[in-house]
């Protein structure tokens, strides 16, 4: 294929018209590396990315605090041994602006930022049925003619900012923790609101704590966190690591949630209430998500997972000297049905003086005026609300520009009712469309590195072989389509996932309806990805057609 970068279609309009074999939208993670693996495959490929620089996440999610919750070691490329082996990381969970510096090191390394066009958000991209090739707008009014058309536009990109009531009439500054300014914020002596505890609200509270004058946190749903027990990595500790690298990614890729610490074998139902607390106390101690896999039914039966969360309610009220305050912040939902919190100090920072909880579970923020907020006729008056509620997660980014697949058919309406996908990489009535870690793959419930890098493979892999063998037109069929989206529902249902409001099943959005999006089990879903491949991609359609 190989198309001519200026190769110009006829067609009017008056921004630019180029051709590409394959466009792709995001520079993050997914499609730096896409970009990388593309151009192996001597394919041409363009990237339009809406920031100004690479990173995807760690560009956008600038807060004070902002951490992975996976470690450093763990939370980065394998694709090339060189740079695993070079980069070197200073502590066990990596902060934001050391995770962008990455990202950037990345996109230098490879040479990559001469195909990515940065300040560039795409507004719609129409599949013509005649040639078989994708057009993608931009904002700009520039024009990408492709065969293939790769959305890696992440799956917490799309911000929630809650609608309510008054918020024109507020006179101080507001913010989403993942569009934060990238100058920064001085909260030095103002009065500040936060809004939400999920992860953002826990890594960004603590630290806006010491600098506030007062710190206001709204909370609607008290969660699950756990220490970090972050510190420096030491090189003895890192060398080691680097020394059988791939030991480290192995037992990572054989856990179903794509992590080295995967569940223990112990039944909370079967062990002895000293086997279930040593447990609980080692993986608490070593810090981190590996909490959650505590037991091997914690995320199936009710009761054991009653277990897991009274020990996380006895710790929160050992810290927690106001004993109101530590009830209120004691979780009563499902442990691990949302994503546990990697939290540095958070239960400890409701013990300062100048830390208010503001319990608004059954009376909603009601509107904001000129001097702050208000919750049950009550008014808190403050200079700065931070908004950390989170994300239109997983299908926000993939619904946000006009994509028409065949006979103009809209991405929106074929998913109205919930995403329907193929391995969570196709959908069918939207040829040579691809979504790296889209619904229906494991994605979130992974180490995000190692799902896209495995995807960005596949996909690649797929493209390559379509053009080496003249296809022109790779198509999910519906058939493949359904029996996928129901199996990810049934593994879905038989566990405790679907038992709260959560964002992988839409439920923080209002009007979203209500699907368990992610696929439950790392080494399951690349099986089958591997076997679909060597099957001559099953449930695929290839078809050697059109003009080019
Ligand atoms: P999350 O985990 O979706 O957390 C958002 C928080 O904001 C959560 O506590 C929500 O409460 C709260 N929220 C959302 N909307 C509202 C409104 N309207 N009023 C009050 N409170 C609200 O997003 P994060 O950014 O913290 O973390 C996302 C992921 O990033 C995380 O899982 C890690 O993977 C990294 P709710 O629980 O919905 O009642």
């Amino acid at each position: 294929m190989n198309a001519s970068a200026d190769e110009t279609p006829s067609g009017t309009g008056d921004g630019r018209k180029q051709v590409f074999d394959v466009v792709v939208v995001g520079a993050g993670f997914a499609g730096m590396y896409m970009l990388h693996r593309l151009r192996g495959l001597g394919l041409s490929a363009r990237v339009l990315e809406a920031g100004g620089g690479v990173g995807g996440t760690w560009y956008w999610n600038r807060y004070p605090g902002a951490r992975c919750d996976i470690e450093s070691m763990e939370y980065s490329y394998q694709f090339s041994d060189a740079l695993q082996q070079d980069w070197v990381w200073s502590e066990r969970y990596a902060a934001q602006p050391e995770i962008l510096s990455y990202a950037e090191h990345v996109a230098d390394r490879f040479d990559l930022r001469r195909d990515i066009e940065f300040n560039t958000r795409v507004s719609r991209a129409t599949f013509d049925d005649q040639t078989d090739r994708w057009c993608i707008e931009t904002e700009n009014g520039d024009r990408f003619y492709a065969r293939f058309f790769i959305m890696a536009t992440g799956c917490l990109s799309s911000a929630n900012i809650p609608d309510i009531p008054g918020k024109d009439e507020f006179r101080g500054a507001t913010y989403h923790t993942g569009q934060w300014p990238h100058d920064g914020v001085d909260f030095n002596g103002l009065r500040v609101a936060v809004v939400g505890t999920g992860s953002s609200g826990v890594q960004s509270i603590p630290v806006i704590a010491e600098q506030a004058e007062h710190l206001y946190v709204f909370q609607r749903t008290a969660t699950f966190a756990v220490p970090a027990h972050n510190g420096p990595l030491a090189p003895e500790v890192q060398d080691r690591i680097k020394a059988n690298y791939q030991d480290l990614r192995d037992r990572a890729r054989r856990n179903r949630n794509g992590h080295q610490y995967g569940p223990s074998d112990l039944s909370a139902l079967e062990a002895s209430p000293e086997e279930r607390e040593a447990e609980m106390q080692f993986r608490w101690d070593r810090g981190g998500l590996s909490f959650t896999g505590s037991f091997r039914d914690l995320l199936l039966d009710a009761d054991a997972n009653a277990v897991a969360a009274d020990f996380v309610r006895r710790k929160i009220r050992d810290v927690v000297r106001d004993p109101d305050v530590a009830e209120l912040l004691c979780p009563t939902a499902v442990l691990g049905c949302k994503r546990m919190c990697v939290d540095t100090g958070y239960y400890e920072t409701y013990n300062r003086d100048n830390v208010t909880l503001v319990d608004i579970k059954d009376n909603p923020i009601s509107r904001m005026n000129a001097a702050g907020l208000e919750v049950a006729g009550k008014n808190y008056a403050v200079d700065a609300i931070v908004f950390a509620t989170g994300f239109d997660a997983m299908t926000g980014a993939l619904l946000k520009p006009d994509i028409r697949g065949r006979a103009g058919k809209a991405l929106k309406e074929k998913w109205h009712e919930g995403p329907r996908t193929y391995l969570g990489v196709a959908t069918a009535e939207f040829p040579n469309m691809f979504t790296v870690t889209g619904p229906g793959s494991p994605s979130v419930l992974t180490n995000m590195l190692p799902s896209i890098e495995q995807h960005v493979e596949w996909i690649s892999t797929l493209i390559g072989e379509a053009d080496k063998r003249g296809v022109t037109c790779v198509e999910a069929t519906h058939a493949a389509e359904a029996e996928w989206s129901s199996h990810v529902n049934a593994v879905a249902d038989g566990t405790l996932f679907p038992s709260c409001n959560s964002w992988y099943l839409g439920a923080n959005i209002p009007g979203k309806p209500r699907v368990f999006m992610p696929y439950i089990g790392f080494p399951q879903y690349v099986e089958k990805c591997d076997e679909i491949a060597a099957d001559g991609y099953r449930g695929f359609v290839l078809r050697e057609t059109q003009t080019a």
